[in-house]
């Protein structure tokens, strides 16, 4: 039969039945999979029971329409995390705390390189002041193919005129899918996840994010059902830092920067303002309204671009 895992403990799975919604407990079998790698929350599996000692068995593993990982820099591999994730929602706050274009882009890079939809989410509209142009931010994102939300997790009937596609929008698009919540601490992840499960979830909210600080944080992954949606919570897909990316891979996740560094006709060039004839600064004038989208996404990915330059691969944490 058919099921989900829902989360991971070493050999042993839990996992939910397709047919019956039934969560039950089972052991792989050996060669699933190659030396070193495991099945992950969201896998897709088939379980059996083995005749001789009435134990589920995981048999069979269906393939992968999407993988969360790390690359392990030394070892040249991927630590895959979570599968079969459809959505990641990058969630931002549009008051406190400030709304940082910079944040968005990394994510954008996970969503590319993971193969998963980003979708974004500007949270906190009731405070929302005016104090940067969300209108601009929303077709530079939808140009880059992530729909864009408004709505506010407090006060979820929130609808002054100019919203564009609020709360119940966003409620659709989530419905039946597994997502991922990012976003930076304090942009209301907890409260949205809460406010969308109609009351039958409750996350703690104001807790400090406790990744990466060398703090104690827990390995295992898990799905959460919610009310009519999914979501996995993973420790190990929260951290912003891009570490584990190679400088000259970057540019494989910005893949409409990609496409125009092409056609630069400098093999090595580094695209900075200073390189002499490069593509960008040529034929992409910063004033203009399309060089005003490239320029925006350059500028994040020199940024991110120079970060992971200055870690020295042997300091690599993955
Ligand atoms: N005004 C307002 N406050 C919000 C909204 N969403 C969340 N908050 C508050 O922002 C703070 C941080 O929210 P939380 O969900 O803990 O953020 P997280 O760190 O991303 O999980 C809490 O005090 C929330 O009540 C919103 O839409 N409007
Ligand atoms: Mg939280
Ligand atoms: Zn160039």
């Amino acid at each position: 039969m058919r099921a989900r895992i829902y989360k991971s403990d070493k050999r042993q799975f839990e996992c939910k039945v397709e047919s019956t919604g039934e969560m039950v407990k089972a052991n792989a079998i050996g060669n699933l999979l190659k030396k070193g790698e495991t099945l992950v929350v969201g896998d897709w599996v088939g379980l059996e029971t083995i005749s001789e000692t009435n134990e589920l068995m995981i048999t069979s593993l269906e393939e992968r329409e999407s993988e969360i990982f790390r690359i392990i820099v030394r070892e040249q591999r991927k630590k895959v995390t979570a599968s079969n994730c459809d959505l990641l929602i990058i969630l931002t706050s549009v008051s406190k705390p400030k709304f940082k274009r910079g944040f968005i882009d990394r994510f954008l890079a996970r969503a590319s390189q993971w193969g998963i939809r980003p979708i974004v989410v500007f949270n906190k509209m009731d405070e929302f002041d005016d104090d940067f142009d969300i209108k601009f931010e929303e077709k530079r994102l939808e140009s880059l193919g992530a729909k864009c939300f408004e709505i506010s997790a407090l006060k979820p009937d929130y609808q002054p005129q100019y919203l564009k596609r609020g709360y119940e929008e966003l409620k659709q698009e989530i419905h039946n899918r597994t997502s991922i919540f990012l976003g930076q601490s304090g942009v209301g992840k907890s409260e949205t996840i809460n406010t969308l499960s109609n009351g039958t979830y409750k996350l703690k909210t104001n807790e400090i994010a406790r990744v990466g600080k060398g703090s104690h944080t827990t390995t295992w992954s898990e799905i959460i059902d919610l009310d009519g949606f999914y979501t996995i919570d993973s420790p190990g897909i929260r951290s912003f830092s891009l570490e584990d990316v190679a400088p000259d891979e970057l540019i494989s996740l910005f893949p409409d920067l990609e496409e125009i560094a092409s056609d630069c006709k400098f093999s090595n060039c580094e695209h900075q303002e200073d390189s002499k004839g490069c593509v960008f600064w040529t034929k992409y004038a910063p004033d203009s309204e399309e060089g005003e989208l490239v320029h925006s996404r350059l500028d994040s990915y020199l940024r991110i671009h120079e970060e992971v330059s200055a870690f020295p691969f042997w300091q690599r944490k993955y």
